[in-house]
């Protein structure tokens, strides 16, 4: 198998144990080194998983007080989640690509 392939794989494992758990979650995809979508509204304690669609690394994170992360490098083909614990808005960005933007509204 190629490594895409694997690193798919992975990535729909991954999805699967997140799944179960407990908490609602939301899929953002990231493709043409844009996020699939400019918005993504959650309640309080729910996940977001970012899917790296692309052929290129991404590097989520969010700077926002209280509402930081960093999923570091992003591969093409893996997924990783973030459960927002706090109320707010985070700015979401991507370190290597500084036109990637997103809000997650955590209400
Ligand atoms: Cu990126």
């Amino acid at each position: 198998m190629n490594r895409l392939l694997v690193s798919a794989l992975l990535a729909l494992a991954l999805i699967g144990i997140l799944e179960t758990a407990n908490a609602a979650q939301q899929q953002v995809a990231t493709t043409g080194k844009r996020f699939s979508t400019s918005e993504v509204r959650i309640a309080y304690e729910d996940m977001v998983i970012f899917v790296n669609q692309d052929k290129v690394v991404h590097q989520v994170f969010s700077t926002t007080a209280g509402l930081r992360f960093n999923l570091k490098r992003l591969p093409p083909g893996a997924a990783s989640g973030v459960r927002f614990a706090k109320r707010g808005v985070a700015e979401v960005r991507c370190a290597i690509h500084r036109d990637m933007r997103m809000k997650v509204v955590v209400e």
